[in-house]
């Protein structure tokens, strides 16, 4: 029973929130009333994050942007990569599923008459939730008076040092190669090339464009994570393409607090008389929760198909490790396997579960039997899905992730 100690923290919807959604259907009709619901629940993921990201031309900006959004160099949608830019203007590129996350590619760095409190004007830094400055192989006085300006502005940035499979490789050569000896090499030199330019602790990130989900990817979104505020940490989780155990994790820790939020909706929902309402309700919630776990999971079938491509294993191969009910759809059939499920729980728990709310729940009593509906057939779709995606992503990168 996790959720429980989360029910006071940040996750749940406010008395006030739930309070007014009830008043504003309660003079509705079914249609209407279930609308005010779905449009409700967008809401909860309109928060925007933006992120920009700078470095010297060639450094491996447009590349990072397309990973960090999972997708190829040669997928729909992606930034161009290789070429010679010539842009001067921020360029915007949306995340394929979380619409309102943006990543910035921003024009070079570094060049003869590089100013960084111009350059920052003209990208409009007040636009950026955080900066990435990235440097392929040295840290420069450019990439110091960047991340100088960028914090006399108030804002984040992380370095990156890209590119890392490529340094491994020439290092292989040498006898004696050990990787995590070249890697602690590499970051020591960033970081004191960093300090002598004017960095007091510098922390770099040892990150390859094209193999994203090894190095210190981990290590920078925790960072990321722990500094974005609250609202912003979410959306950051759930857009993060899911490449590593450790992310896989985190998704279904942010998934599972979002639970007790919808199945509270739910609770409150269950307390206004309109014939039909709750279980319309509840189905509306069920399925855009499940929706959301398919989708940043990446159990959906494009994003299995990408993984293919990029792991070498066949579409079949993946989609056999796939063993919730719901993989084969999200389906009235497959949704009443759930509650098949979370009947059998509600059985032993309902009564505990219940008495325990009944304090917050407060007026909206009613709705006791129903939050735990959801709230057990959330859980357990979760469950399910996240070991689907723990093996799907171990089938696919072996396990060295
Ligand atoms: N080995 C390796 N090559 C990379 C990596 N990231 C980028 N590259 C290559 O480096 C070159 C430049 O990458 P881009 O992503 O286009 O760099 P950019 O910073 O956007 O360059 P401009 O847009 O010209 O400023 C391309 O040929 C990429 O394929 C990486 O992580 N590893
Ligand atoms: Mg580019």
């Amino acid at each position: 029973m996790m959720a429980r100690s989360k029910v006071s923290g940040d996750y749940s919807i406010p008395q006030k929130d739930l309070e007014d959604l009830k008043d504003t259907i309660t003079s509705q009709d079914l249609p209407t009333a279930i609308n005010t619901i779905k449009e409700y629940l967008k809401q909860q993921d309109l928060v925007e994050l933006n992120i920009g990201v700078a470095g010297e031309s060639g450094s491996g900006k447009s590349t990072f942007v397309n990973a960090f959004r999972g997708l190829g160099d040669e997928d729909k949608g992606s930034a161009k990569t290789g070429v010679v830019e010539t842009t001067l203007e921020p360029e915007v590129y949306h995340h394929p599923k979380y619409n309102n996350v943006k990543v910035w590619d921003l024009p070079g760095i570094g060049t003869p008459n590089f100013k960084a409190d111009e350059y920052l004007q003209q990208v409009e830094f007040e636009r950026y939730d955080f900066f990435i400055i990235i440097a392929s192989d040295r840290f420069r006085e450019c990439h110091t008076q960047l991340a100088k300006e960028i914090m006399r502005m108030g804002k984040k940035f992380y370095f990156v040092r890209s590119k890392i499979d490529a340094s491994i490789t020439a290092e292989k050569r040498k006898k004696n190669f050990d990787l995590e000896e070249t890697l602690d090499a590499i970051r020591e030199d960033c970081v004191n090339g960093l300090r002598k330019i004017g960095i007091e602790d510098p922390v770099v990130f040892l990150i390859s464009g094209w193999e994203l989900g090894k190095y210190d990817l981990n290590l920078l979104q925790d960072r990321m994570e722990k500094e974005l505020p609250q609202h912003k940490r979410r959306v950051l989780l759930l857009a993060l393409p899911n490449i590593t155990l450790e992310i896989n994790e985190k998704k279904k820790k942010a998934l599972e607090e979002n639970i007790v939020r919808v199945a509270f909706l739910s609770a409150c929902v269950a307390a206004v008389p309109i014939p039909g309402l709750s279980i319309a309700v509840d189905l509306v919630i069920v399925k855009r929760e499940i929706e959301i776990y398919y989708s940043t999971f990446g159990l959906d079938d494009p994003s299995l198909q990408m993984l293919c491509e990029k792991s070498g294993k066949s579409f079949q191969q993946l989609k056999s490790l796939l063993k919730s009910p719901l993989s084969g759809g999200i389906n009235p059939a497959s949704i009443l396997t759930l509650l098949g499920a979370a009947s059998i729980l509600i059985a032993e728990d309902v009564v505990e579960l219940t008495l325990s709310f009944l304090p917050i729940i407060g007026t909206v009593v009613a709705g006791g039997f129903s939050y735990a509906t959801v709230y057990f057939m959330l859980n357990k779709a979760l469950n399910d899905l996240a070991e689907d995606a723990r093996n799907v992503l171990m089938a696919a990168v072996g396990t060295d992730v």
